[in-house]
């Protein structure tokens, strides 16, 4: 099972800037997802949109899990991710990762 073909480009990208500092670079970080440049960060620009590959392939309870996190983390409700809630957002979606990934492990060997 690979539930997680979205996110660990987006995560390894702030492991990578882990390693020099404690603090991801979210500012770089919004700048690569930001394809539109609005400043803010979508959901399509996240992760692909509804349609694409990667969201058809990924289970309904993760995507759930996901759009659960997205909600939470846009305190503004305005649909998007701002650079302020950015951090809050990779936090909880390393968490939710961290958790599945343990329970995956279970199953394997
Ligand atoms: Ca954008
Ligand atoms: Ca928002």
């Amino acid at each position: 099972m690979n539930l997680f073909k979205v996110l660990p480009l987006l995560l390894s990208l702030v492991a990578v800037r882990c390693q020099d500092d404690d603090v991801p670079d979210f500012d770089e970080l919004m700048t690569e997802m930001d394809s539109d440049k609005d400043g803010k960060v979508s959901w399509d620009e996240m992760f692909g949109g509804e349609g694409s590959e990667e969201m058809n392939e990924l289970p309904a309870d993760i995507k759930k899990q996901y759009t659960d996190v997205y909600k939470e983390c846009d305190t503004d409700s305005d649909g998007l991710i701002s650079r302020e809630e950015l951090p809050k957002f990779f936090e909880k979606m390393n968490a939710l990762e961290d958790a599945v990934s343990e329970e995956e492990g279970s199953d394997e060997i």
